[in-house]
């Protein structure tokens, strides 16, 4: 049933890879070989998150749940940098919270209109061999790698941003009444369960606007069949005010009250403390009047403070009861954030520098792990012995050299770093 509501998707998000540096000479005439011109790879491009305020659902992740941002191209020769790849914009809806898929940590809560949020970001591009040049190395045969774009899956979970939610047992009236107090036009029907997503709608009244929403199929009760059971329940939860709406047609419109509040309660206690105005729909229909005043009694010795009468098809009563929602509103605080909104994706970067080293006891290859120096090896173009001095000079200054010798290694052992391979060799280290 959950899967219905579109309001949970998992979706993969990569950043574009950095574009390679490249390894050239400038061609001069009257010069046999000239300075180096290999120009930087290009920037992969990032991938944001962006509200649109025109979904409202997460539908469109059930299509596709592959985004990639564009590559940087690599640099050339005559110092021509790569372009940098394009920024992916992914459009979600209000209301999304952003999680990481592995770690189930909350990356970011958006809610307004054109909020954005980077969830991926491209690699840098590799440097080209123009950059090598120093007084003492006229012509580097040296260039890096691109470095590869982040990658992540996300969790994104849709919780409506109403300030107004409508709740109320299946034919209550619920979407009657928001298509004729906003612009919404959900979908109106004479059976229960007619609703099956949240519709939000825009309400204006006395110069005001609020978001109402309309939280379907609550609850199944005694007496319908099946529900969609508390999966729209979290919807509730942002709502400042809610209208409990009462089907004046039920055989028991008092106990739907009660049934419904109980189903609130388990759901999550702070939902039944929440502001309710509770109103009696059907007000037209001549055996709905007729009690009223005895539903109204019922209403107030259950604590009820002013339980009103509305007809939403008539529109009687409808217009006072609004401003009594605008009354409400203003007399109830915005909700301090429920959750903390993080403004930075990226948790504070672990130590970068940070490296271990372990001996594999099934391969007896050593192992060094670390997100500086994996990204070294994976940046560095191996087809350029200057690259490969330059990687073993920085992994002598990080200190990964000393570590090795250290813990024991020999002439011919495997040394993985990332998905490199390596053989060390006591000849090499001592030519830098
Ligand atoms: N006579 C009368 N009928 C109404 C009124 N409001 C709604 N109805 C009728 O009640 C039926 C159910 O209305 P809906 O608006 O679909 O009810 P709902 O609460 O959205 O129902 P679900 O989406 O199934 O939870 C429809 O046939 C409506 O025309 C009213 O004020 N008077
Ligand atoms: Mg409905």
């Amino acid at each position: 049933m959950k899967g219905m509501l579109y309001d949970e998707a998992k979706i993969y998000v990569k950043g574009g890879d950095g574009g390679n540096g490249a390894v050239a000479f400038r061609r001069e005439k009257f010069v046999p070989r000239g300075g180096p011109a290999g120009g930087n790879g290009g920037k992969g491009g990032d991938v944001y998150l962006v509200v649109d305020p025109h979904l409202n659902t997460l539908l469109p992740f059930r299509k596709q749940i592959h985004f990639k941002a564009e590559n940087g191209r690599h640099g050339r020769g005559k110092n021509q940098h790569g372009r940098a790849g394009e920024d992916l914009y992914v459009p979600v809806p209000p209301g999304t919270l952003v999680y990481d898929a592995h770690t189930g940590e909350l990356l970011a809560d958006l809610t307004t209109p054109g909020q954005k949020v980077r969830v991926a970001r491209g690699g840098r591009g590799g440097r080209g061999n123009a950059a090598f040049k120093s007084s003492v190395r006229q012509a580097p045969r040296i260039a890096e790698k691109g470095e590869p774009g982040e990658e992540r899956w996300l969790r994104l979970e849709l919780k409506l941003l109403a300030d107004v939610g409508i709740v109320g047992v299946p034919n209550a009236g619920k979407s009657t009444l928001l298509s004729r107090v906003s612009n919404a036009r959900p979908k109106i029907a004479d059976y229960p369960f007619t609703t099956l997503q949240p519709n939000l709608g825009l309400v204006e009244v006395d110069g005001r606007d609020f978001v109402m929403a309309d939280i379907p199929g609550l609850i199944e009760g005694a007496h319908a069949g099946a529900g969609l059971g508390h999966a729209f329940l979290r919807h509730v939860e942002r709502c400042r005010v809610l209208i409990h709406l009462l089907n004046g047609d039920s055989p028991d419109p008092v106990g739907d009250f009660d049934a419904i509040n109980q189903e609130l309660a388990l759901f999550n206690p702070a939902l039944a403390d929440k502001a309710q105005l509770v109103v009696y729909n059907k007000i037209d229909l001549p055996h709905a009047r007729e009690r009223w005043p005895d539903v109204a009694a019922a209403l107030r010795a259950r604590g009820v403070r002013d339980p009103m009468a509305i007809s939403a098809v008539t529109g009687e009563g409808v217009h006072d009861m609004l401003r009594r929602v605008v009354s409400m509103l203003d007399s109830t605080p915005v909700e301090t954030a429920q959750h903390a909104t993080p403004t930075r994706v990226w948790r504070l970067e672990e130590d970068e520098d940070h490296f271990t080293v372990e001996r594999d006891p099934a391969t007896d290859a050593w192992i060094v792990r670390g997100k500086k120096v994996e990204r070294l090896a994976r940046m560095t173009n191996w087809d350029y012995y200057d690259a490969i001095l330059r990687f073993q000079r920085i992994l002598d200054r990080m200190g990964v050299t000393d570590a090795l010798i250290k813990a024991g290694v020999q002439e011919g052992d495997t040394v993985r770093i990332g998905d490199v391979e390596l053989v060390w060799s006591d000849a090499v280290r001592g030519n830098v």
